[in-house]
């Protein structure tokens, strides 16, 4: 009896363990160009940890000249406007959608190239995304 209390005990500290130190990813990430010079980075941010993550920044590594930026689109008075924002969440054990409406990744430069890799800046870790572009 004692001994399966104890590998009960290490079984639940085993999963607590990892659903405090697993990180988070990304998935269904595409750069869409909306026109030369803007477009938007859109993807999913999951989030498989029992914290919750924020992204916090994303930078451009390639190609070099263009400008990211967390955005969030409102609606006001039935017009449709965009502002910067200091971060988006993912709650635990959830995902958070950044695209078109809501959150989303603003470009701005030279959206020419045919491959992006992008830096996204976490509470305490970085994750490094690499996608092609969509052009419509
Ligand atoms: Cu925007």
């Amino acid at each position: 009896m004692r001994l399966l209390v104890a590998v009960l005990a290490m079984a639940v500290a085993a999963v607590l363990t990892y659903l405090l130190t697993v990180s988070p990813y990304v998935t269904d990430a595409e750069v869409i160009v909306t026109a030369p010079d803007v477009g938007m980075l859109s993807f999913t941010l999951v989030n498989p940890s029992l914290r919750t993550v924020c992204l916090t920044g994303v930078e451009v590594v390639e190609p070099a000249g263009v400008k990211a930026e967390l955005h969030v689109t409102e609606i006001r008075d039935g017009v449709v406007t965009m502002k910067p924002v200091d971060r988006v969440c993912a709650p635990p054990l959830g995902t958070v959608r950044l695209g078109h409406m809501g959150y989303h990744v603003m470009l701005m430069g030279p959206l020419n190239g045919s491959r992006y890799t992008f830096l996204l800046r976490l509470d305490s870790t970085a994750l490094t995304v690499t996608v092609g572009t969509h052009r419509r």
